[in-house]
């Protein structure tokens, strides 16, 4: 059996279309999507706003699938009780927003899977005395925001690291820029979830005329 089967992948709703939003989440969720990352803007953390918790509400009624919440925000205290009353199954904080330990220990205490999120500048002796704390570690592979950015290449690095911990009881989430040969090369390597966006064409021009059925089909057999 080939590793990229056993891959976790997450499609991007920030690049679905929201003119048909309930038709979009109906159609990922019959694709067998597996969960469905959400990615929450503040403007500050990142010069972008992408979903709110209107929107994350509104896919929460249209599926029974795992969501995440991907908090690329300043201050997630102000965002946490809105992951918890929206049923958020897997909250990411970023490393970057400060006092990431306390938020882990919050989030594991409301009983949802606790993820830290790291950008492609942050090292790993950075955020290594964290992994103890998180269920999901996600690798930003590009500078966030924005879908369509190119991979930071010294993120490879990184990524490569962290696949060779021995023993290692967290999930590694690659984010950005997640191209079919990306998830082919890295899921070979103990890399155990995808976010898709418009480098995978699951959205964007690489889709063409693909069914979300065709696409998933033709990533789970890379
Ligand atoms: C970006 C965000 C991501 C994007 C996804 C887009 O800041 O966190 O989840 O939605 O990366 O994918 P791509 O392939 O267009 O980079
Ligand atoms: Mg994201």
């Amino acid at each position: 059996m080939k590793q990229i089967s056993k891959a976790i992948l997450s499609p991007s709703i920030m690049c679905a279309d929201f003119g048909n939003l309930a038709a979009e989440v109906a159609a990922l969720d019959a694709a067998k999507a597996d969960v469905f990352h959400m990615d929450i803007m503040d403007g500050e953390f990142v010069l972008n706003f992408a979903l709110s918790w209107h929107d994350f509400a509104a896919v929460r009624a249209m599926t029974d699938k795992p969501l995440d919440a991907h908090l690329m925000v300043k201050n997630p205290a102000v965002h946490l009780p809105y992951a918890f009353k929206y049923r958020a199954d897997i909250i990411y904080v970023h490393y970057e927003s400060g006092n990431a330990a306390n938020y882990l220990y919050e989030i594991r205490d409301s009983g949802a899977i606790a993820g830290l999120a790291v950008n492609p500048n942050t090292n790993l002796a950075d955020f290594q005395t964290l992994l103890p704390l998180v269920d999901k570690l996600l690798l930003m592979r590009v500078h966030p925001g924005f879908a369509g950015r190119p991979a930071v290449s010294e993120v490879e690095d990184k990524i490569h690291q962290l696949t060779q911990i021995k023993g290692r009881k967290f999930k590694i989430v690659l984010d950005g820029a997640v191209s079919p040969e990306a998830i082919a090369k890295w899921s070979a390597k103990g890399v155990d979830e995808f976010v898709l966006g418009t480098a995978s064409g699951m959205f964007g021009p690489k889709r063409g005329a693909r069914s979300y059925v065709e696409i998933m089909r033709h990533l789970r057999d890379k």
